[in-house]
């Protein structure tokens, strides 16, 4: 179990992480300042790379005083831990809230160890909520030019067009787009 940044007492803004070992071996209390305006969430790594940051089930609200979090490891485990925090707003509980705007709610993005933070968690083009739509794992990037229905459309094209991949669109008998414009009068 390792600690990063750890300071006295997190009371302050300007103070980082601190991990409090708790009576319970390997039990740990994570404190830092919340700052008003921001909400945070956890992740953890045992590796401190990237790609192997994975978020905890926990969202906490900025107060302006100090909040915690409760985790535990085993005496083996080697575990790094940091914040993500937004300044989005948003009215209701937070976890009902979607700061990516991906169509997955903070809490269904934390459920499928997804990220709350970023539209599109694997990077593949194709946004989390809609491969949560239709199927598609959003941590496990797709080949965003695969035609799933043979209708011209990428899997690309039918996320930015919000349709679905596995129904062919309609055409027209001429299989072109037509767009008739009409004169104001002026
Ligand atoms: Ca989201
Ligand atoms: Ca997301
Ligand atoms: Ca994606
Ligand atoms: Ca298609």
């Amino acid at each position: 179990m390792m600690g990063t940044a750890l300071c006295q007492t997190a009371n302050e803004e300007n103070e980082g992480l601190i991990l409090v070992p708790e009576s319970t071996a390997g039990s740990y209390t994570l404190k830092w300042y919340g700052k008003p305006g921001r909400t945070y969430f956890v992740q953890t790594s045992d590796a401190l790379v990237a790609g192997t940051w994975s978020y905890a089930s926990v969202i906490e609200i900025g107060v302006g005083g100090v909040l915690q979090w409760g985790l535990s490891t085993t005496t083996t485990q080697r575990l790094f831990v940091r914040l993500a925090y937004t300044e989005s707003t948003f009215t209701g509980a937070a976890g009902a809230a979607d700061f990516d705007g991906d169509g997955l709610t903070n809490s269904a993005e934390l459920a499928l160890h997804a990220d709350p933070l970023n539209a599109d968690s694997d990077g593949d083009g194709l946004p989390d909520g809609w491969e949560v739509a239709y199927g598609f794992n959003p941590l496990v990037a797709d080949v965003n030019t695969t035609d799933t229905d043979a209708d011209g459309l990428t899997l690309l094209m039918e996320s930015l067009l919000n349709t679905n991949p596995y129904v062919a669109a309609v055409t027209d008998t001429a299989n072109t787009a037509q767009l008739k414009v009409y004169s104001s009068g002026f």
